[in-house]
């Protein structure tokens, strides 16, 4: 192993010399087929890591449901307690464990420690939650009758969570299914298992430092057949999956046909659009981050840009500058803005997308070619580089599946428009509805953009990027993004069973709506 790896795996007490186990149920095993974790910028394995069994997965899943029984139990300010000392603990190792998602993950330095913060802040969040998990009294039309919605811990939830936020979208979930008083499963993306066990185990030490079973937070790393494990079990009360439109179809037809709660985080085609009056020197860098950031690897990057006509050729000459000095770089490395895709499959999937925004006539104005060895430096042969690309169309045509797919990888799509009534028709246009950006200073704008007939997608911002949300708000998107909601707001409502509870405190017990049932 480099020095490079190794150094951050010792770090985060990782053993480099042999195979990990790669399930946590209350103690470390894992009996099934052998995941190895590739690093995305060199090619270097870093860990072979064994991986679920279906019997892993029965025991963990019987492991969790005991869990849950005791920890439903504990008041929710004493979990919040829990959720305190895992933040201590995750703060602790902010930047060590930034530095793992970085060489595991392959998403720069200040985002990799960004990701990790994100954790940190929804832990704050949920420690508060856990003294404000209120339920409500309603007025009854009866008399001496109150009527009372407590929420109540659900069970288990099982997450499935994605390689492109392989701590922070774990996080959100745990940290609210942890402050409800559920026991959480955990099946993270089978090419991310570094980060699942890196995470898992500073939550289980805080878990087992407080006497509570450490099934609490368990871990089952795999690939599809320990992810339809989870989502198929009845044992499972909710699941919450992050991941592609394709895989989340089943992923909701599967949790639905057996009654099972679900909660889908699924892709994304989120659109910047920008007015005349806009402040170009926010917009452009903001455009940037959303298009380059994480390798446009986020769910909420940005993907579709429309300029208004008077101000689209400074715009692309602006960002024009910020693409040029672009260049591969190591993502450990403080100064590095491109890091690699995370999968060599990632760059056909790149090549693709160059080759459709080719059929349709648009030659990528930046861009437009995935790297080859004979282009790269030594040591970044091994990793998945492509050229961050940006291609305007002449003609926009939302029914083009160049516009209508999310192609996971930094290609920025460019659209020509005269109205904001326009450019709002477009954003609406497409399946997927996570994520949108207006720029303007006009507050008539922001109306429109906010209202009724505005932005259809679940984050609707003003001058701020499509990507790069605080944690305080629910996160989540519309349409084929699947509706789900995570992280702040009302999100934690999802992850509680609540019991109307209508209680009579009279000497009569009167019917409601008046009824009258006398023998
Ligand atoms: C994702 O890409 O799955 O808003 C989550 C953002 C981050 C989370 C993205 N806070 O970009």
């Amino acid at each position: 192993l480099s020095t490079r790896a190794s150094g951050i795996l010792s770090a985060l007490d990782i053993p480099t010399d042999r195979e990990l186990p790669g399930v946590y149920h209350g103690e470390w095993t894992g009996t099934g087929d052998i995941l190895e974790s590739v690093c995305p910028t060199t090619g270097e394995v870093l860990a072979r890591v064994r991986s679920a069994s279906p019997q892993d997965v029965r025991t963990a899943l019987a492991k969790s449901r005991e869990a849950y029984e005791l920890f439903r139990m504990v008041p929710a300010p004493k979990r919040g307690e829990v959720l305190r000392q895992i933040r201590e603990a995750l703060a602790a190792k902010r930047e060590e464990l930034g530095a793992l998602v970085s060489l595991e993950m392959g998403k720069v330095r200040t985002e990799g420690v960004g990701e990790v913060q994100e954790f940190v802040d929804i832990a704050d969040y949920a420690v508060g939650l856990s003294r404000m998990m209120n339920g409500r009294v309603v007025a009854s039309e009866r008399p001496g009758h109150s009527i009372l919605e407590v929420p109540n811990p659900l069970g288990v939830v099982g997450v499935l969570s994605a390689f492109n936020f392989p701590v922070a979208v774990y996080g959100w979930n745990l940290a609210l299914s942890l402050a409800a008083g559920n026991a959480t499963l955990w099946k993270p993306s089978p090419s991310t298992p570094l980060c699942s066990i890196a995470v898992t185990k500073i939550v289980s030490h805080v878990l087992e430092r407080n006497s509570f079973p450490g099934a609490i937070a368990g871990l089952v790393t795999g690939g599809k057949d320990v992810g339809e494990g989870v989502v198929g079990s009845t044992d499972v009360d909710m699941v919450s999956f992050t991941g592609s439109e394709t895989v989340g179809r089943e992923v909701g037809k599967v949790v639905q046909s057996r009654f099972g709660k679900v909660l889908l985080e699924l892709g994304g085609n989120n659109a910047a659009i920008v007015m005349p009056d806009a402040d170009l020197s926010l917009a452009v860098p903001a455009v940037f981050f959303g298009a380059v950031g994480t390798a446009g690897q986020r769910c909420t990057s940005t993907r579709r840009l429309f300029l208004h006509r008077d101000v689209a050729p400074s715009f692309l000459q602006k960002l024009q500058a910020f693409y040029a000095p672009l260049k591969p770089g190591d993502p450990l490395d403080a100064g590095t803005r491109l890091g690699p895709l995370h999968t060599r499959a990632a760059v056909g999937v790149f090549e693709k997308a160059i080759e459709r925004l080719r059929a349709a006539g648009a030659e990528p104005m930046l861009g437009g070619r995935a790297y080859t060895a004979a282009d790269l430096e030594d040591g970044f042969r091994g990793g998945n580089w492509v050229r961050p690309t940006v291609a305007v169309l002449d003609k926009v045509d939302m029914k083009d599946e160049l516009w209508r797919t999310e192609t996971f990888a930094p290609v920025l799509t460019v659209g020509i428009f005269d109205e904001l009534e326009q450019a709002i028709e477009w954003n609406n246009a497409v399946p997927q509805g996570l994520s949108s950006s207006l720029w303007t200073r006009d507050i008539r704008n922001v109306g429109k953009w906010i209202g009724p007939a505005g932005s259809d997608a679940g984050i609707v911002n003003v001058n701020v990027g499509t990507s790069g949300a605080e944690i305080g708000a629910a996160f989540g998107g519309n349409k084929s993004t699947g509706w789900g909601r995570e992280s702040g707001g009302d999100a934690w409502k999802q992850y509680v069973r609540w019991s109307a509870c209508t209680i009579n405190f009279s000497d009569a017990a009167p019917l409601a709506q008046g009824v009258q049932f006398d023998s």
